[in-house]
């Protein structure tokens, strides 16, 4: 039911945006209880405040470590208005009531990122404010809680548009939202206390799990955990297997990478076709058309609704896997002709942004290698600039080679990769690999760029790309002999460009 805030704790870190709430709660004759320094600045604003400190009959002590944990302040909010027995303690104990409590917590995300000590970050661990955000959540039947700075615009509007009163689906949504907030703000700090022990997180991951048919080969059991449904529903096809699940992670990395419509084709994790296109069909056709032998049995991803033009495309072909964000009816009903086939549609979820593996006796951890040159990143080592067409070709390289296996080298257009060379001892084979291969399926190399994953020890490379007519060269730089790469390039007419982030991939 509508209830009518007549009084509201304040106590807020960073006073800004506050004005025409408090503005709105002085019209209302609203009491306005407050923490010492929100105090000074609502005074300042000409609002009467009456401070925490009166209510309780109590100081702030311990510089602020304790200054609302009070059974008056959280009386005052987690009494329950409609319960004889607690209006009654409420009268003894003289509390009066608290209806709307509004938060904004010491920020500890911030502090972290700040690089501030330790002794430091965990002061902004917040405490008191934490609590008042759960306790008025909890009792949201009764009051509004306001966890943070974003909702202020949305709480003057509500109070507005119901003359200083709230709903009880209103509170009850603050409160969801509150509660989302503070199960946030404690990840964070676990997250902090938890650096170099994040195989909690790992264990914690791999309750759930899952038998598998078998491991890498045959004679090697697997078992996989983890809660595949969260990603993904699948919609047709076999259980999937070890190999499976290493190139569907694969092929999520990758599908990842590109805002339009674009399709992967991956075979032992390694891209073996990779375009954009108009349409989902076209991205797939050009794909394909990169290496057609290799995509056999290969695990596919798109990023766009699979419509009955491509899964027709797509019936053609034998493979393993296919993964959407969707399919129209027709097109599922098509692609499910074949029982085996394992169609999976993805669902919009976030993935962990650590990785782990096991080796010797123990685990190794890292990162996950989330980032992505753009133009922006690009810079130009050669007297020669890379053209527009030749810059967008170079972006669309380095992130097909990011995902692929080293040492490695890439060819492409701005719209498909044409070949590469994967996982060689050295870039030199890597190189010969990728344009052995572009030529056999009958490709113009000269059409296309190069990407590396790893900086050029010597000017070998560049040679050889510029005896087939390769024309622009992205890679990190690093080398101490850069020089000799690029003052080949420059006697060539060849761009090249340095990103300065290497993208090893073991
Ligand atoms: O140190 S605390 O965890 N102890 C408390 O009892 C407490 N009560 C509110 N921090 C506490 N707060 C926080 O103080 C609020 O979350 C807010 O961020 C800040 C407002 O303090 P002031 O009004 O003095 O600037």
């Amino acid at each position: 039911q509508a209830i009518k805030i007549k009084s509201a704790l304040i106590s807020v870190y960073y006073k800004d945006r506050l004005e025409p709430l408090v503005e709105l709660l002085k019209a209302n004759g609203v009491t306005i209880y407050s923490t010492g320094g929100t105090q000074a600045f609502l005074e300042e604003q000409g609002a009467d405040v009456v401070a925490v400190e009166d209510l309780t009959a109590y100081p702030s002590i311990f510089g602020g470590r304790v200054k609302t944990l009070h059974p008056k302040v959280f009386g005052g909010i987690l009494h329950r208005r409609d319960n004889d027995s607690d209006l009654a303690e409420r009268e003894k104990f003289e509390i009066p009531p608290i209806d709307l409590v509004v938060v904004d917590l010491y920020p500890f995300e911030e502090t972290v990122a700040s690089g501030a000590s330790e002794a430091d970050v965990i002061e902004k661990i917040d405490i008191g404010g934490i609590s008042l955000i759960r306790a008025a959540a909890k009792n949201f039947k009764d009051v509004l809680i306001v966890s943070s700075r974003e909702q202020y615009d949305e709480v003057v509007e509500l109070l507005r548009a119901k003359d200083g009163a709230t709903e009880l689906e209103d509170r009850k949504r603050f409160a969801a939202k509150a509660f989302d907030m503070s199960s946030h703000y404690d990840t964070h700090i676990f997250n902090y206390l938890n650096q170099g022990q994040n195989i909690q997180v790992f264990k914690q991951s791999v309750r759930e799990a899952t038998p598998l048919r078998y491991g890498e080969n045959p004679h090697q059991q697997g078992t996989f955990y983890g809660k595949l449904e969260d990603l993904f529903e699948q919609l047709n096809g076999k259980q999937l297997s070890y190999n499976n699940l290493v190139d569907v992670d694969a092929a999520v990395a990758l599908g990842a990478e590109f805002e339009e419509p674009a399709v992967a084709i991956l075979k032992h994790t390694n891209a073996c076709g990779c375009a954009t296109g108009q349409s989902i069909k076209e991205a797939y056709l050009a794909a394909l058309s990169s290496d057609p032998v290799s995509a056999f049995g290969g695990v596919i991803i798109a990023n766009r609704t699979i419509d009955m033009d491509t899964a027709e495309e797509l019936n053609k072909l034998f493979f393993e896997v296919l993964i959407a964000p969707e399919y129209d009816a027709d097109a599922l009903e098509l692609l499910r002709s074949k029982k085996n086939r394992i169609l999976l549609k993805q669902k919009p979820v976030e993935l962990p942004a650590k990785q782990f593996k096991t080796l010797l006796n123990g685990v190794i951890e890292q990162d996950k290698d989330l980032k992505t040159e753009t133009e922006a990143d690009f810079k130009t080592a050669t007297k020669r600039e890379p053209s527009a067409e030749e810059k967008k070709a170079l972006v669309f390289a380095a992130k097909v080679c990011k995902h692929t296996k080293s040492n490695t080298i890439v060819l492409a257009t701005d719209k498909m990769m044409i070949s590469s060379g994967v996982g060689q001892t050295s870039r030199v084979d890597a190189l010969r690999q990728a344009i052995e291969k572009a030529k056999s399926f009958g490709f113009d190399v000269s059409t296309a760029v190069m990407a590396s994953d790893a900086f050029f020890p010597f000017p070998d490379c560049v040679e050889i790309a510029d005896k087939v007519g390769i024309k622009a060269v992205v890679q990190p730089g690093g080398s101490i002999k850069d020089q000799d790469s690029i003052d080949y390039c420059d006697a060539h007419n060849m761009a090249m460009v340095m990103t300065g982030v290497r993208h090893f991939k073991h």
